[in-house]
C-alpha cells in the first residue's frame, strides 16, 4: 500500500492520467476499454475535479445539464435524470461518483496524490513521473486531464495573509457547511463564482459587502426543471441531438443566425435580444446577432440592452451604474448566468464597493481598508479566479527533450498543436488544453472529443508499430498562427480577461483558447487523423513517419467565405450578361462600406464616349492626394459599385480622394478598349486634380485584379507619352501576364474563388491570343525602367500570386522602388471585401501606410 491508503502505485504503466474529473474519468474508461494499462492521480480525496473543489454556495453549471453530461454511453444517459436545468454542484458531483462506480474506475485512481515532476527519458522512450507521496512511475504516454480552471489564483491583495477572521476561497471551499448567519461578510470578486455565491451569502449574512473591480455582464439563468423541449428532442433522437452538439459552434445545438446587429432594424434587434434573455442560456445571449463577436457596433447593441436591464433592476442609480460593464465588449470576458444577482443589491444589508472609485488599500487583521474607510468583517470570501488554462499544466515540473521545461517553453505564451500536444514533449497529451475550444465551449463535448481523439491515436500507434509521437515545429507554428488569426478577427482581445491571461500579474497577454468553433476544430482534428496524423512525427519499431505541414493556412473569415462561395454556381459557365446580373444581385445584399466625407458620381470624357466615375472624398479639409482607381472583374465584370466598399476604405485609410472609373468591358468592347479608357481617365484626373479636390502633381493609380493590370499599363503608357506624372501605382492582385502555366495556377487554380477556368474565360472575352503578349495586355513583358514607385500586393491563395510577385521582382530589377506586401491566408477576392473580411484590414492598413510614402505633403485622413 502507498501512503494514500489505496493500492500501491505501479512502477510501470502504458498511460498515466492526471486528474479524476470529467476528462480524467472518461480517459481512464477509454484506455481500459482499449486494453492499455493506466493509472490516474488526483490531489483530491475523491473524483469530481472542479466539482470536487468548488463547493461554494450557489455553485452550479451554466450549460444546461442535459448537455453538460457524458454522451458516450446511451445506457448511462437513460439511467440518470437531472433534476434542474442547471444542476447544483452536489448533484453534478453525485453524477461523477455514479460514473466512477458504474465503470469501476476508482480502482485505478490514486487520490490525495499530485504529480510533482515529469521528465521525458529519450533513451527509454518513456515519461518518468514523481508523486507527492514519493512514488515513481514510468509510463509510455502521459495525459494531463487536469482541467483549465483548477489552479486558484488566490487573493493577490496587500495584507491578505494578515486577516484573522474566517477566510474562504470559492475554489477551495470547505467540505463542512459554512454558516454566515448573523455575520458581516465580504466577497471580493464578481466573476462567475462571485455572482453565483453572492445572492446566497446575502440570504444568510447580517451584512454583505461586495468588492467589485470589474463589473460583469450577467443574464438570468431562469433555472428550474430541465427544459421540456430539450428533453423531448433528446427522447426523440438522442444520438442525432448529440451529433448536432458535436458539430455545433459551441458544443450545444443552437440556432446560428444570419441576422446582423448592424443592419437589423431596431424592432428586430430588441425582439431577438428579449428572446435570448428569456432563454437564459449563454449561447443564446452570445448569439443574438451573427456579428456581435467581431463588430463593435453590433456588440454595443447587446451590451447596451443588458445595461438597460441592470438599470431597470437595481434601484439605486449609482449602484446600478457601477454594476454596468462599459469598458469591454460583451462576451469578451466570460459572461455569467445568475439567479437574482442584480436584485441582491436592492437588499438593505447588501452594499457594493466599486474598487475603481475606492480601491482596497490593505486587508487588515479585522477587515478591509479602502481608500475611504476601514471596514470590519467576520468573514472574507475570495472569489478571485484562476491561473487559467496554462497554470495547471506548468505548475507541474514537466521536462521534455533536451532538458526544456514546459514552463520555460511557454514563458511567452503557450504553443501547441491542436491544443493536444506540444513540440519537445513527446507522448504528452493535454485534454482541453490552451489553443483548443475548451472554455469557449460546452466542456463535455470538448472533453469527449479530445479523449476520443487521444484514445484513437494511441490505439493507432500501437497497431501501426509506433511508440513515440510528437508534433513537428512547422505544424505547431501553423496552429499557433491559426489560433492568433482566429482571435484577431474578434473583439476578444480588447478585454482584460482570464482568456487573455490578463488576470494574473506577469502572465503573457495571449488569447488562450481556440475561438474557431467546436465544429471547425473537430474538422481540423479529423483531417489531421485522416491524413496519417498530419503534422506529427512518429517513431517506433515500424520505423519513422512524418507527413509534415500546416493544417489551416487560410484566414478564418476567408474560409467561411470559401464555404459560402462553394455553394454558388460557377461564373465561367454563364454568359457575360448573366454573370453580371448574378454578381450585381450578390452586391446588392452586401452591407455598405464605411462612411467617407463625400461621395459624388460623375462622368469624364473617354475616347469612345463618357465614362462614369464615382469620387470619394475624405472627411478632412482638402486638398488631398488623388488616386485614380480601376475596379476588378476580368475586364468583363464589375463597375464602380462592385468595388465601392474597398474604395471607401482606401479613401479613409489613405486620406486621398479616390476616383473610381468605370471603363468599357469585354466582350462588347474588347482589348484595347479598357486600356484606352483607363489611360484617358488618368490623363483627365491629372488635368483636373485641383477641381476634384486633389493636389496637382500627386496623382496615383490603383487597381485590383484586371484593374491592377490597367493601373500597371497606364503607368507604362504615361511614361512613354511623357506624362501625366504619376506619383505611384498600387497594384492589388494584378493580372500582369497572360501565361496561365505559372505554379500558382496549379497550386491555387481550384477552390479559391478565382479559378484557372475563370481566368481563361476572362482572357478569352478580353483579347485575341495574338494580342495577349503585348505589354499593354501583359505588362510584365514591357520595359519597366522609369516607372513610378509601386506597392504590389499578392495573396497566398490566388492563382495570380506568382505573376504579381514576378512583376514586383521585375520592377525592382529595373530600379523602380517597390514595396511588396504578401497577404498570408488570403484569396484573390478577399482583400477588397472591406465590408466583410476582417482579416484583410491589417493588409489594407499596411497598403495605406506604404502609399503615404508617395506623397510629400502630409496626408490628412
Ligand atoms: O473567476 P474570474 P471565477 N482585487 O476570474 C476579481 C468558470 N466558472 O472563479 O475582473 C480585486 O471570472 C476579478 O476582477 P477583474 C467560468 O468559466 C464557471 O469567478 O480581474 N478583485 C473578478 O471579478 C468563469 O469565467 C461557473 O477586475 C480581484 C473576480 O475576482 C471561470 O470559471 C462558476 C482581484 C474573478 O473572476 C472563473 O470564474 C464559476 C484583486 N486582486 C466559475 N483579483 C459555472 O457556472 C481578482 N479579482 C459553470
Amino acid at each position: 500500500m502507498s501512503g494514500n491508503g489505496f493500492a500501491a502505485v505501479p512502477a510501470e504503466v502504458d498511460v498515466v492520467v492526471v486528474g479524476a474529473g470529467f476528462s480524467g474519468l472518461y480517459m481512464l474508461y477509454r484506455l481500459r476499454e482499449l486494453g492499455f494499462s493506466a493509472v490516474a492521480f488526483d490531489e483530491a480525496a475523491d473524483v469530481g475535479g472542479t466539482w470536487y473543489w468548488n463547493r461554494y454556495p450557489g455553485a452550479r453549471c451554466d450549460i444546461p445539464t442535459t448537455d453538460y453530461a457524458y454522451s458516450f454511453d446511451p445506457q448511462l444517459e437513460q439511467d440518470w435524470t437531472w433534476s434542474e436545468k442547471y444542476a447544483t454542484q452536489p448533484e453534478i458531483l453525485a453524477y461523477l461518483r455514479h460514473v466512477a462506480e458504474r465503470y469501476d474506475l476508482r480502482r485505478d485512481i490514486r487520490f490525495g496524490t499530485r504529480i510533482t515532476a515529469a521528465a521525458w527519458d529519450e533513451n527509454a522512450g518513456r515519461w518518468r513521473l514523481r508523486t507527492s507521496q514519493g512514488d515513481e512511475v514510468s509510463c509510455r504516454y502521459y495525459v494531463m486531464a487536469c482541467g483549465c480552471l483548477s489552479l486558484p489564483k488566490g487573493p493577490d491583495i496587500e495584507g491578505a495573509g494578515r486577516y484573522r477572521g474566517e477566510v474562504y476561497l470559492t475554489a477551495k471551499w470547505p467540505h463542512d457547511r459554512v454558516d454566515f448567519t448573523g455575520k458581516r461578510v465580504a466577497v471580493v470578486g464578481t466573476g462567475s463564482s462571485g455572482i453565483q455565491c453572492i445572492p446566497l451569502i446575502a440570504g444568510q449574512a447580517a451584512a454583505l459587502t461586495v468588492f467589485q473591480r470589474t463589473p460583469n455582464f450577467s443574464t438570468p439563468a431562469h433555472n428550474g426543471a430541465p427544459p421540456p423541449d430539450r428533453l423531448a428532442r433528446l427522447a426523440a433522437d438522442r444520438e442525432g441531438y448529440r451529433e448536432a452538439a458535436r458539430w455545433s459552434r459551441g458544443g450545444v445545438p443552437a440556432e446560428v443566425t444570419d441576422v446582423s446587429g448592424v443592419t437589423a432594424p431596431e424592432e428586430l434587434r430588441r425582439q431577438r435580444f428579449e428572446a435570448a434573455w428569456q432563454a437564459g442560456e449563454l449561447f443564446a445571449i452570445l448569439g443574438v446577432f451573427s456579428d456581435q463577436g467581431f463588430n463593435p457596433v453590433s456588440n454595443g447593441f447587446v451590451a447596451e440592452m443588458i445595461r438597460e436591464k441592470i438599470r431597470a433592476t437595481v434601484r439605486d442609480p449609482d449602484t446600478a451604474e457601477a454594476l454596468c460593464p462599459k469598458d469591454y465588449p460583451f462576451g469578451t470576458k466570460r459572461p455569467c448566468l445568475d439567479t437574482s444577482y442584480f436584485e441582491t443589491f436592492n437588499l438593505p444589508h447588501v452594499r457594493l464597493v466599486d474598487l475603481r472609485q475606492t480601491p482596497i488599500v490593505t486587508v487588515t487583521e479585522t477587515g478591509i481598508d479602502t481608500a475611504e474607510e476601514s471596514l470590519q468583517f467576520d468573514a472574507i470570501v475570495f472569489a478571485t479566479g484562476f491561473d487559467a488554462m496554462t497554470g495547471p499544466l506548468v505548475s507541474v515540473d514537466v521536462t521534455g527533450t533536451d532538458g526544456v521545461t514546459l514552463a520555460g517553453k511557454w514563458e511567452r505564451g503557450p504553443a501547441s498543436y491542436l491544443g493536444l500536444m506540444t513540440t519537445g514533449f513527446p507522448n504528452f497529451f493535454m485534454i482541453t488544453g490552451p489553443q483548443s475550444p475548451s472554455v469557449l465551449s460546452n466542456m463535455l463535448v470538448s472533453i469527449e472529443q479530445h479523449v476520443d481523439w487521444i484514445a484513437d491515436c494511441l490505439q493507432r500507434l500501437r497497431t501501426e508499430g509506433f511508440e513515440r509521437i510528437e508534433p513537428t515545429p512547422l505544424a505547431e507554428a501553423g496552429w499557433v498562427q491559426h489560433n492568433q488569426d482566429c482571435a484577431d478577427i474578434t473583439l476578444y482581445q480588447r478585454a482584460n480577461s482570464w482568456y487573455m491571461g490578463a488576470n494574473v500579474p506577469g502572465k503573457p497577454r495571449v488569447f488562450l483558447p481556440y475561438i474557431g468553433g467546436v465544429d471547425a476544430y473537430r474538422r481540423a482534428c479529423d483531417e489531421v487523423a485522416g491524413l496519417g496524423l498530419f503534422g506529427f512525427r512518429l517513431d517506433g519499431p515500424a520505423g519513422s513517419r512524418c507527413n509534415d505541414g500546416v493544417i489551416r493556412r487560410v484566414q478564418p473569415d476567408v474560409a467561411i467565405l470559401l464555404d459560402l462561395m462553394a455553394a454558388l454556381p460557377t461564373i465561367e459557365t454563364m454568359s457575360a450578361a448573366d454573370a453580371r446580373a448574378f454578381l450585381e444581385a450578390i452586391d446588392a445584399t452586401r452591407p455598405p462600406g464605411p462612411e467617407v466625407g463625400e461621395i459624388a458620381d460623375g462622368v469624364l470624357p473617354g475616347p469612345a464616349g463618357d465614362l462614369a466615375y464615382r469620387l470619394y472624398r475624405p472627411p478632412s479639409a482638402g486638398p488631398h492626394p488623388l488616386i485614380t482607381y480601376f475596379h476588378g472583374g476580368g475586364w468583363v465584370l464589375g463597375s464602380q459599385d462592385s468595388d465601392d466598399p474597398f474604395c471607401r476604405d482606401l479613401c479613409l485609410r489613405t486620406g486621398a480622394v479616390v476616383v473610381s472609373v468605370n471603363y468599357r468591358h469585354a466582350p462588347e468592347d474588347r482589348f484595347p478598349a479598357a486600356v484606352d479608357d483607363a489611360f484617358a481617365a488618368v490623363q483627365w484626373t491629372a488635368a483636373n486634380a485641383g477641381r476634384l479636390g486633389g493636389i496637382p502633381g500627386q496623382v496615383s493609380v490603383a487597381g485590383w485584379s484586371a484593374g491592377g493590370n490597367l493601373a500597371a499599363v497606364t503607368c507604362q503608357l504615361a511614361r512613354d507619352a511623357g506624362g501625366p506624372d504619376i506619383a505611384g501605382q498600387l497594384l492589388l492582385n494584378p493580372v500582369t501576364d497572360c501565361d496561365l502555366g505559372r505554379s500558382s495556377y496549379s497550386r491555387n487554380g481550384e477552390g479559391y474563388v478565382l479559378t484557372t477556368a475563370l481566368m481563361r474565360w476572362f482572357w478569352d472575352y478580353y483579347a485575341d491570343e495574338a494580342d495577349r503578349t503585348a505589354p499593354i495586355a501583359s505588362p510584365l513583358r514591357g520595359t519597366l525602367a522609369g516607372l513610378p514607385p509601386a506597392v504590389v500586393v499578392t495573396a497566398e491563395f490566388d492563382p495570380l500570386c506568382d505573376e504579381g510577385q514576378a512583376y514586383a521582382e521585375a520592377l525592382t530589377a529595373a530600379g523602380v522602388p517597390v514595396r511588396e506586401i504578401r497577404a498570408r491566408g488570403h484569396v484573390h477576392t478577399s482583400l477588397v471585401m472591406a465590408d466583410a473580411i476582417i482579416s484583410g484590414a491589417p493588409v489594407r492598413a499596411e497598403m495605406a501606410e506604404a502609399l503615404s510614402h508617395w506623397w510629400p505633403a502630409p496626408v490628412r485622413g
